[in-house]
């Protein structure tokens, strides 16, 4: 498989490390407007070709697909271009600026024949993944009530000083991480309610979240976030999860533990990950999501199927998060858009 990385900043090292990991993909070019950045990469990479500009990218090289790590912005003209080249996409998220920009996005490359997968990550994280399997598994009985918190005081600032300015900050940027969470454990959502804070006054956008959600099988979620709490030790970047069922409690706990409560009393097991040799803790447990991801993206892709967050199941996920900046600035329950 040949592709392309389009983006060389700081996120697009852990996409290009995880696929320099999987044998079959050969990253060929790399596309940045940045000449240090596609040094760095050619450089660092031994990447063959570099290009400033993607239009040059998509005429000069034969790709089997491109994976999009710019920034969000540009996110929507890039996916316009891989599909007018029937190249298959992978787009990190968000990959649109509304649902509606989304639906027209998703449409024109179902019209073009190109498959569109979202780089969305968290659901692919080990500990998210062993609580998938325990729900499907059937372990609790049915879920009535789950709780997907995310909570930490990390200096995102530091890698990503663009989320300092961001007016829309952690809904937007990691909100739209544990709402999908929410989504792939509960199911999609018919009724969202939100509340904002901005604490760290040299930000732009709000820095906690909180959001009530009722999903379609009748179970209610909070979805909650803060890159305002201070803990120690940090658990960022984990996600904390406590999913009450009909016959048992799931929780998945800051000491990278899984607990299973039942009438028979509580079996409990860790869930610390296989780390890839490349990775830079505190960022593990995302960087070996990244790997998950794009293992199972190359598996969909073989079998002709689409990726579990393809554009179409990441629409559902997208609008959420407007719903959930409606639902803050109206104060009032929105109906979250779905796909159809
Ligand atoms: P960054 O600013 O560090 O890097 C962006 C790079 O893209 C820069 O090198 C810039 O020169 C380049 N660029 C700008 N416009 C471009 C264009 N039109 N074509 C090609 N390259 C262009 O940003 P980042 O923190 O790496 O974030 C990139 C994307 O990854 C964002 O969508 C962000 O939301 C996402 N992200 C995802 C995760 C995750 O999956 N868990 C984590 C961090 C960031
Ligand atoms: O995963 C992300 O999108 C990152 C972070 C975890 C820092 O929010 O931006």
């Amino acid at each position: 498989m040949k592709g392309a990385l389009i983006g060389c900043g700081f996120f697009a090292e852990n996409q290009m490390k995880a696929w320099q990991s999987l044998s079959e993909v050969e990253v060929v070019a790399v596309c940045d407007p940045d000449p240090a950045r596609r040094k760095h990469f050619q450089t660092h990479f031994g990447v063959a070709r570099t290009f400033a500009e993607a239009q040059i990218l998509f005429k000069q090289c034969a790709l089997d697909f491109v994976d999009i790590a710019a920034p969000t912005p540009a996110h929507e003209s890039l996916i316009r271009l891989a599909a007018d080249h029937g190249v298959a996409i992978i787009c990190q998220k968000p990959f649109a600026g509304s649902p509606e920009r989304a639906h027209t996005l998703i449409q024109y490359c179902l019209e073009k024949g190109v498959p569109l997968s979202i780089h969305e990550n968290f659901r692919w994280q080990y500990a998210v993944r062993e609580v998938i399997r325990h729900l499907r598994n059937n372990e609790i009985g049915m879920p009535f009530f789950g709780r997907i918190s995310y909570r930490n005081g990390f200096d995102v600032y530091k890698s990503q000083p663009y989320l300092a300015q961001a007016e829309r900050f952690i809904i937007e940027d990691l909100g739209i991480h544990v709402l999908d969470i929410a989504r792939a454990l509960l199911g999609d959502v018919s009724r969202l309610s939100c509340e904002t804070n901005r604490i760290n006054p040299d930000i732009q956008g709000e820095d906690v979240a909180t959001m009530m959600l009722r999903h379609d099988g009748g179970a209610t979620s909070i979805v909650d976030c803060s890159y305002a709490t201070h803990l120690t030790p940090n658990p960022f970047p984990q996600t904390l999860i406590d999913i009450d069922g009909t016959r048992g409690s799931l929780r998945l706990t800051a000491d990278e533990k899984i607990h299973i409560h039942t009438r028979d009393g509580c079996k409990s097991h860790e869930v610390i990950v296989d780390a890839p040799d490349w990775s830079t803790p505190p960022w593990t447990i995302i960087q070996e999501s990244v790997v998950a991801f794009q293992t199972h993206w190359l598996e969909c892709h073989h079998a002709g199927v689409e990726a579990d967050t393809s554009g179409r199941d990441n629409y559902n996920t997208l609008a959420l998060v407007d719903a959930a900046y409606e639902a803050a600035a109206h104060h009032t329950v929105m109906t979250p858009k779905r796909w159809s």
